[in-house]
């Protein structure tokens, strides 16, 4: 098995990420994902409608930039090419650059569109035949395998459409994300080369591991 530069396999799939000791955000009974931004219209898809539009499925690993890849999962949902071009696409005026992804956390995660239009990108709503549970994004999720995990933005109530480079906050800290973030390429920062963070990242793995399944839903 071959992990990307500077991964390492883990067993099963932890909990992971900025919410760390929050509980994961309740699912609301009739979930809706608002899609805004640069549209002519602000449309609000229901989750259930959008589990209607074209499927895929997806074996793949899963990689944070803090190191750690889940192998082997099977996702299932909508495909993120098949959402676009038939909800999206029709409403805009000029073509779209960039998507923002907003969980119900507020986490957020700025993708370039050429890299979420990848056939290997969907809104997943399954994990290995179950439905997607709320440690691991429900009621959906996006799932990039290519990029890494903080792409993936989990509990999605909002994608919305721009048109050139949303302002990005911490913009010119040494930490600042890539924009990329592509695994194979470790794009795991902007400003600072994949390799040279990875020991920090690696001491940091456990405790915000544990943290994070403290905050887990009880088994
Ligand atoms: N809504 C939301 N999505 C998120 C995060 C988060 O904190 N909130 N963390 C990201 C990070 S850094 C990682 S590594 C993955 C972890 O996914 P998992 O908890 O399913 O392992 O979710 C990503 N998506
Ligand atoms: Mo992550």
């Amino acid at each position: 098995m071959t992990l990307p530069p500077g991964q390492r396999a883990v067993e099963g799939f932890p909990r992971f990420g900025t919410h760390l000791h929050h509980p994961p955000p309740a699912v609301p009974v009739d979930p809706v994902i608002e899609v805004g931004g640069a549209l002519t219209q602000t449309i609000t898809l229901s989750v259930a409608d959008l589990a209607k539009l074209p499927r895929q499925e997806l074996r793949a690993d899963f990689h944070c930039v803090a190191g750690w890849s889940a192998t082997d999962l099977l996702w299932e949902g909508t495909s993120f090419a098949a959402f676009y071009r038939t909800q999206v696409e029709p409403l805009l005026d000029k073509p779209a650059s960039h998507v923002i992804f907003e969980g119900l956390d507020g986490f957020q995660s700025i993708v370039v569109l050429e890299d979420a239009l990848a056939d290997d990108v969907l809104i997943a709503d399954r994990l290995n035949g179950q439905p997607l549970d709320s440690d691991h994004g429900a009621p959906v999720r996006l799932v990039s395998p290519s990029q890494y995990g903080f792409i993936n933005t989990k509990h999605l109530c909002r994608i919305e459409f721009h048109t050139s480079e949303p302002p990005i906050q911490d913009r010119w800290s040494p930490l600042a994300s890539h924009p990329r973030a592509r695994v194979w390429e470790e794009e795991r920062h902007r400003h600072l080369p994949g390799r040279v963070v990875r020991p920090v990242y690696r001491s940091l793995i456990g405790p915000i591991r544990a943290l994070s399944a403290r905050g887990s839903r009880p088994q």
